[in-house]
C-alpha cells in the first residue's frame, strides 16, 4: 500500500500532514492530486487529532465567496455557533481574511496567499473498502 505512506488515520478516515507550506489555494490543489481535498473538521475529537500532528495548519474552510459565509471544501455551510474559533475571530483583519487555519486547537481567519503547513483528509473511509 506504498500510496497510503504518510497518511494517518483517524475513526477510519485518513489524513496526511504537510511538511512544506504553500498558499490555501495551492494546498488544496496539493489534496486533490492525493485524491484529498483539505480537512472537514466536524468534531472537537477531529480537531484534537490534527493538531496532535500539526500545530498551525490550513483546514477546508473559506468565505472567499461571500465575506462571513463560512463554507468546508464539500459546500457545506458552516455555522459560527459550531465553530472552533478562538476568541475574537474569525475578524477578516488585514486586507481580509478569508481561508480557515487550525492554530492549536481552534480556528484563525488568515490571509490565503499567506504559506502554511495543510492537512488533506481523504474522501473514502477505510471501513467502506
Ligand atoms: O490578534 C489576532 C490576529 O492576529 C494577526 O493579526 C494581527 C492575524 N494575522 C496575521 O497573522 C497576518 C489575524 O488573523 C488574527 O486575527
Ligand atoms: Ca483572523
Amino acid at each position: 500500500l506504498d500510496e497510503l505512506v504518510g497518511w494517518k488515520s483517524f475513526e477510519s478516515r485518513l489524513y496526511f500532514f504537510s511538511i512544506a507550506e504553500k498558499t490555501w489555494n495551492e494546498s488544496r490543489e496539493d489534496c486533490k492530486q492525493r485524491g484529498a481535498d483539505l480537512v472537514i473538521i466536524n468534531s472537537q475529537e477531529e480537531q484534537n487529532f490534527v493538531s496532535a500532528h500539526a500545530r498551525e495548519t490550513w483546514i477546508g474552510l473559506t468565505d472567499s465567496e461571500i465575506e462571513g459565509q463560512w463554507k468546508w471544501v464539500d459546500g457545506t455551510p458552516h455555522s459560527l455557533k459550531k465553530g472552533l474559533w478562538m476568541e475574537k475571530e474569525p475578524n477578516n483583519a488585514d486586507m481580509g481574511e478569508d481561508c480557515g487555519k487550525a492554530y492549536g486547537k481552534q480556528w484563525n481567519d488568515e490571509v490565503c496567499s499567506r504559506k502554511f503547513k495543510w492537512t488533506c483528509e481523504n474522501k473514502s473511509s477505510l471501513r467502506s473498502r
